[in-house]
């Protein structure tokens, strides 16, 4: 929402959508959401409105996308097309001598305009929002019953328009709020980037006192010549009128004018920072011959920051460290057409975690986040999408300009905005050799790249020379060698040591030296993350396994060496939630991981670390309630189990099933452990803690899964061939890690390789279990007391579509289950393929599976054993 009034009650002049207009004088402007009521298709095709079939439409409200169901999980219809929408609006006659807009928030990422079949205009780009002067399309009540409202969205590949390739779904619709306004004829301007026609600006802040400028644009949309005054009235946030200024102006008939406002001094203002946001707001008003016109509200904060590359961000002359995270604006089930709600609820919860900052990544979002940045304290990084490449072209060069210019004006008044970006890792591409390949990016690109950063630089410069300009690049020195990296005020490096190269120790060593080489660089860690999955732990973590243990690892490390360095300005997670990525094929394929949160917005256990380290409150949070179902083996031959807590409290109590087990003191890390002896199936574990006469705790209840088939303790296995982790299924099985035989169950080929296959598997939801496998694999043997068992082998081709690349024959005890199996033939690529048989074991023996390759490698991706009798 971003046109907050106050005079509500003469905005409910008109109700919208077949149904009965009611009027009522306004005098000023009038701002109204239609949302509800649209009608939708998803052509496909380019085709007219007028050939969609009756039947075709479906009944929507906005916020809308279409690629909903596209995510995650299903790698075949990720739909890049045309989408129609439309609907009916009935217009109160009463507005017959307004001038009628309709204002899109953001329609990703092409949007034509259709009044009553006539093409009103055309926005490019998906993320910034615009408005369109419908006033000469439009019929009242009198004239007509109805308007039709039409607006076709495109969101294909278009290579004029950012971004074009990048690690988020590029999901197509009218995603966020449409907004109708009824302007009088005299009115701020609504053609101006999108913006509200009215900009506050602080050029010098101090503690003691501090300069209001306001400017913006005038629109006169009569045909006669308007004498009008402009006054601006600042509230304090008790709403208090400090200041009112005004001025008088004349405009000629169907023109805008520029206006400027005398400026306004403040004294002792009350700064704004993330532990005090302290808002003013400022209302602006426009009269003519003493009756209000129009209105509008912005707000308005007093602070002043700067940047040294040795010692870090300076806020309000206090050296502050800028910690904290990336935001994607998109959910799970609702893609990215969130409700402002869910918007809010997500600054929430990275205000909560303890962070002060906030990349908008890539791409500038809803106008909603902005608010509660504002007002809960949050620092913000805003972006346009140029993500990885460009291309060279005069059209790509005034999209990235005008959408820039957007976003700018967009938000300009927002005091939480300290940094506009405008690239994010441009050299991907090229930088990995693909230059002339694939891409035939030409000779010029780099410099053509480059000097499309130096005008970007130079129009956020002439737009807002108040705030630090900023790009993200990768590891990579072609953006020195280029030159690229020195145009901007501050360089954001997106790094993953430890995730995408070998250790999370190379994070540091490698801000030092860089910090070295280029002292006057002002460093910002604009991405580090780690991939997890609550279905995934291992207690022996490893890169890129997506185990929980691991992602915690991760954060632990980078944390405690970016508190150790002070050039380290400011730092951001990648990322606060798990987001769509259409191109992905992790452990959950088309979503990328690396949130603290899951992609449902359910904190991951990490999350309560950052809020341990940063927070202001007392947490005490075992960092296992993901891992709940454990795979240790208790009874005979059991070992111990470690317990992980993040606390920021200095002393805690642990309880086993009710009986006091320790207590443990804390160190500076914020990080606890203790281990126990796991003794039977569930055990239920407490931890306490007290500070200041209030006490803390945290409970789980841990299960333990046996493995061995062979003495009775356990009536069934499940093994996760070829993987190092634990998997529990959609049905909450366990899934071991695979091992070597080890007189219990284990393969026997010592030759046999793990392998691990990068994209989603057809027909299963599991697909860690298919995902990860064992090459030249010839037996697996599990050791079983006699009986009758169920055995379900787990197969899926990886490696080849064509047939007869491979064929293996697969025997059980020596029995041939299958003969010749050529599983791309009968099943296709990357295909789950789960086949159950019964066996009957007399004893002694246990159960052999054993591979035979008849063509190529045997394969064997999971094994899963049941006894029945
Ligand atoms: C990056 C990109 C970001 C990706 C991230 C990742 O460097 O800027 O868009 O999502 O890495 O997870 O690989």
């Amino acid at each position: 929402m971003i046109f907050h009034r106050t005079y509500i009650i003469i905005s409910l002049f008109y109700l919208f959508v077949n149904i009965s207009v009611f009027a009522q004088e306004v005098n000023s402007r009038s701002s109204i959401t239609v949302n509800n009521d649209w009608k939708f298709c998803y052509t496909g095709k380019d085709i007219k409105v007028t050939n969609v079939l009756d039947t075709e439409w479906k009944h929507i409200n906005i916020p809308h996308t279409w690629n909903i169901n596209d995510t995650p999980n299903d790698t075949t219809t990720y739909k890049r097309g045309i989408g129609w929408y439309k609907k009916t609006l009935r217009l109160s006659n009463s507005l017959k001598n307004k001038r009628v807009y309709l204002h899109f928030e953001g329609a990703n990422q092409i949007a034509e305009l259709f009044v009553n079949g006539t093409y009103v205009g055309k926005h490019l780009g998906g993320y910034t929002a615009f408005s369109f002067d419908i006033t000469n399309y439009i019929h009242f009540d009198d004239e007509s019953n109805s308007n039709e409202i039409s607006v076709k969205i495109d969101n294909r590949f278009n290579k004029d328009i950012p971004p074009l390739s990048a690690d988020f779904t590029f999901y197509g619709g009218i995603y966020r709020d449409v907004w109708l306004i009824a302007t009088n004829p005299v009115h701020f301007s609504l053609n101006d980037y999108g913006s509200k026609g009215v900009y506050i600006a602080t050029p010098k802040v101090t503690k003691n006192e501090a300069t209001v400028k306001i400017h913006g644009k005038i629109h006169n949309q009569s045909n006669v010549e308007k004498e009008i005054l402009i006054r601006s009235k600042l509230f304090n946030k008790k709403d208090s009128v400090l200041h009112t200024i005004e001025k008088n102006l004349k405009i000629t008939a169907n023109h805008q004018v520029d206006f400027s406002l005398d400026s306004i001094l403040v004294n002792k203002p009350e700064l704004w920072s993330p532990d005090q946001p302290n808002l003013y707001t400022v209302r602006t008003e426009l009269f003519e011959k003493g009756h209000l016109k129009d209105e509008v509200i912005s707000p308005l904060g007093f602070r002043f920051f700067n940047f040294h590359a040795d010692k870090g961000v300076f806020l309000n002359g206090k050296p502050i460290k800028l910690i904290g995270t990336n935001r994607h604006q998109d959910h799970e089930t609702y893609g990215n057409a969130l409700s402002n709600k869910l918007h809010v609820k997500d600054l929430e919860m990275i205000k909560d975690a303890g962070f002060n900052f906030l990349r908008l990544a890539h791409y500038p979002q809803d106008p909603e986040v902005l608010h509660a940045a504002d007002k809960l304290g949050i620092i913000i990084w805003e972006e346009i999408p140029i993500v990885n490449y460009v291309t060279t072209s005069d059209a790509f060069l005034n999209n990235s300009k005008y959408m820039l210019t957007e976003m700018i004006r967009q938000s300009y008044n927002h005091p939480s905005i300290f940094f506009w970006g405008y690239m994010n890792e441009v050299f991907l591409y090229d930088a990995n050799g693909d230059r002339n390949k694939n891409m035939n990016f030409p000779d010029t690109y780099l410099e053509w790249t480059k000097d499309l950063a130096k005008q970007l630089n130079t129009l956020v410069k002439k737009e807002d020379s108040s705030r630090i300009t900023v790009m993200a690049i990768h590891q990579n020195d072609k953006y020195d060698e280029v030159g690229i990296s020195k145009i901007p005020d501050a360089l954001g490096y997106n790094l993953y040591q430890g995730w995408y190269s070998n250790y999370f120790t190379d994070f540091g060593n490698f801000l030092d030296r860089t910090h070295l080489k280029y002292p006057k660089r002002k460093i910002v860690i604009s991405e580090y993350g780690a991939g997890s999955d609550e279905r995934i732990h291992a207690s022996k973590p490893k890169r890129f396994d997506f185990s929980t243990e691991y992602q915690q690892a991760f954060h632990e490390s980078y944390l405690k060496q970016i508190k150790e360095r002070p050039f380290v300005g400011v730092t951001a997670v990648w990322a606060q939630s798990d987001f769509g990525s259409n191109t992905r094929g992790d452990s959950k394929p088309q979503v990328n991981q690396k949130g603290l949160q899951y992609f449902n917005r359910k904190p991951k256990d990490i999350y309560y670390y950052y809020q341990s380290v940063l927070g202001s409150k007392p947490v005490i949070h075992i960092a296992s309630h993901d891992w709940l179902k454990r795979t240790s083996a208790f009874g005979e031959g059991q070992i111990a189990d470690t317990i992980k807590i993040y606390t920021n409290l200095k002393t805690l109590d642990i309880s086993v099933d009710g009986i006091k087990h320790q207590t443990l003191q804390v160190d500076q890390s914020n990080v606890a452990y203790f281990s126990f002896m796991p003794s039977k199936e569930q055990h239920k574990i407490e931890v306490k803690g007290k500070q200041d006469e209030h006490y803390y705790s945290d409970d789980i209840i841990v299960s333990y899964t046996d493995q061995n088939l062979s003495n009775g303790s356990s009536k069934e296995i499940a093994i996760n061939v070829g993987a190092t982790f634990q998997f529990t299924d959609e049905n909450q099985k366990v899934w071991f890690k695979d091992q070597p035989y080890n007189n219990i169950w284990g393969y026997n080929s010592n030759n046999s390789v793990p392998l691990k296959f990068s994209k989603g598997i057809i027909g299963t939801k599991n697909e860690p279990i298919y995902q990860y496998y064992r090459k030249d694999i010839s037996s697996y043997t599990v050791n079983v007391e006699a009986g009758l068992y169920e055995v379900d082998i787990c197969l899926a081709e990886l490696e080849y579509s064509e047939s007869g690349k491979r064929k293996m024959d697969i025997s059980i005890n020596n029995k041939r289950v299958w003969k010749n199996l050529d599983l791309a033939k009968t099943y296709g690529k990357q295909t789950a393929v789960s086949r159950k048989f019964k066996v009957s074991v007399d004893g002694g023996e246990g159960i052999t599976i054993s591979l035979k390759a008849k063509r190529g490698k045997t394969i064997l991706n999971g094994l899963y054993i049941k006894k029945l009798k």
